[in-house]
């Protein structure tokens, strides 16, 4: 008997992911404006401990360390998002130099390390001036957004070939302005408004598409990162797995139907009722245009099951279910990831699927001999793991992973006290320490396959 070792497909695209306003500070440095999340940070009450993100890792000041840290780790792709505010700062609508001459010389670092970049256009940092005309409530935003996306695609484009348009749309939309309010601005509205805040959003997307379709050049792909809602079947059976495709679709269809089949399933708009959004001539040419990849992000999910004549019942997780620390929400269900990426490909029709983000939070500090030893890290990477390549086994399109996160960062609410870095940061004296973890990732990336 051979031992086959747990590989992945030839070229699969292994990296780890961060985003501008988690890692890069100088939060009003060379002409950037303010974001949502800076004047959030400063609302007291808001943020965990205080926290801002005014230094965060000084990426911004840091990036040629980082990105060779990076590749001493064999990191070859790297998710990382571009500030709206530091190219856009005002409403002047006056492109700034010094923002988009930053972007060039972390590309031009990450070309010298060997990196590729994937770089989302969006992720939660709207200027601060659009949030005080109604944010994602207010059209406007998508229109702006728009142009912004124009302005980093002409930019870019010759040298990324690899765009996000948005990540996380429920993230600044639902959990902003709905009911979990503890994202910026966090501020209650209707159901109605909601849903309406969504659509703007799924516009803005398919103006990220038109851009980069553009302006991109060649070779260029673009996709949307969606945190979708992910269910699982209590049983791998037929009639479980029936009920979790139901749950899947009844849940998703508002985010990925839209933009999978290009317009509102009468589902979705039957069960919003009175409250569903306003959709305006044209929206879902922009919304509908295809695209080349999906992007999800996948830490959990529900477990369902199947009830008698056809329906389906969600099952609450019971005290003490594995969760990582503190943040209540990340129960871990590695399975979580098969039926994620395996329902978006059936359902919607996604050709090609990418996990733009996976990973594992928690509260941890370097131990007296100044290693991490973030065991449980490793152990919920691995497990996840196993499972996307049990999909990959099963012909669910998946052609890339990226390990949230680099390094130890801003995690919104809760601030820096709850850390999901393979790498740890020092938040005093902002030294870098790769943790177990990172050594372990470094050898699943150079020999493709689970370790
Ligand atoms: C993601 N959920 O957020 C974000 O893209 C990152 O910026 C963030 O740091 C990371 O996950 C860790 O929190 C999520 O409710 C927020 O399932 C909520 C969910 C998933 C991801």
């Amino acid at each position: 008997m051979t031992l086959q070792p747990l590989r992945f497909p030839e070229n699969f695209a292994w990296g780890v992911a961060t985003a501008a306003p988690q890692i890069e500070g100088a939060a009003f440095t060379d002409g950037k404006g303010e974001s949502t999340w800076d004047h959030f940070s400063r609302q007291p009450g808001s943020v965990h401990n205080g926290d801002t993100l005014d230094v965060a890792c000084d990426h911004y000041h840091r990036f040629e360390e980082d990105f060779a840290l990076m590749a001493s780790l064999g990191v070859k792709n790297y998710r990382l998002s571009i500030a709206w505010p530091r190219i856009l700062p005002g409403s002047d609508g006056l492109v700034n130099q010094p923002g988009l001459d930053f972007y060039h010389r972390l590309f031009d670092s990450m070309e010298r390390n060997g990196i590729t970049p994937w770089v989302t256009m969006y992720h939660w940092d709207t200027p601060q001036w659009l949030e005080e005309m109604g944010g994602w409530r207010n059209r406007r935003t998508a229109e702006e957004f728009g142009r912004y996306a124009e302005v980093i695609v002409k930019a870019f484009g010759g040298r990324v070939k690899n765009w996000i348009t948005i990540n996380e749309i429920r993230c600044f939309t639902m959990f902003a302005y709905g009911t979990v309010l503890e994202k910026s601005p966090a501020i209650r509205e209707t159901q109605q408004v909601l849903n309406q805040t969504i659509h703007h959003a799924l516009i803005a997307h398919g103006l990220g598409v038109r851009a980069v379709r553009a302006h991109g050049g060649e070779g260029a792909r673009v996709g949307l990162t969606d945190n979708a809602e992910y269910y699982v079947p209590v049983e791998e059976t037929e009639e479980h797995i029936a009920a979790t495709r139901k749950a899947f679709a009844f849940e998703n269809d508002r985010i990925l139907g839209a933009v999978y089949h290009g317009y509102y399933t009468e589902t979705f708009l039957n069960a919003c009722g009175a409250d569903r959004p306003v959709v305006l001539d044209g929206d879902f040419d922009l919304i509908g245009l295809p695209t080349d990849f999906l992007g999800l992000n996948i830490y959990s999910g529900t477990l369902v099951r199947a009830k008698p004549g056809g329906g389906y019942e969600t099952l609450p997780f019971p005290a003490g279910y594995p969760a990582t620390t503190l943040t209540g929400w990340l129960k871990t269900l590695p399975q979580a990831i098969y039926w994620g990426t395996r329902l978006a490909h059936e359902i919607y029709g996604a050709k090609v699927v990418y996990i733009t983000e996976n990973g594992y939070g928690t509260i941890e500090e370097p131990d007296a001999k100044g290693e991490i030893l973030d065991l449980h890290r490793r152990d919920y990477l691995r497990q996840y793991l196993l499972e996307l390549r049990r999909a990959i086994t099963d012909g669910v399109p998946v052609q890339g992973y990226f390990c949230w996160s680099f390094m130890d960062n801003f995690e919104w609410q809760d601030g820096y006290s709850i850390r999901f870095g393979i790498v740890h940061t020092d938040y005093k004296t902002l030294k870098r320490t790769p943790k177990l973890s990172a050594h372990w990732y470094s050898t699943v990336m150079r020999e493709n396959r689970v370790v």
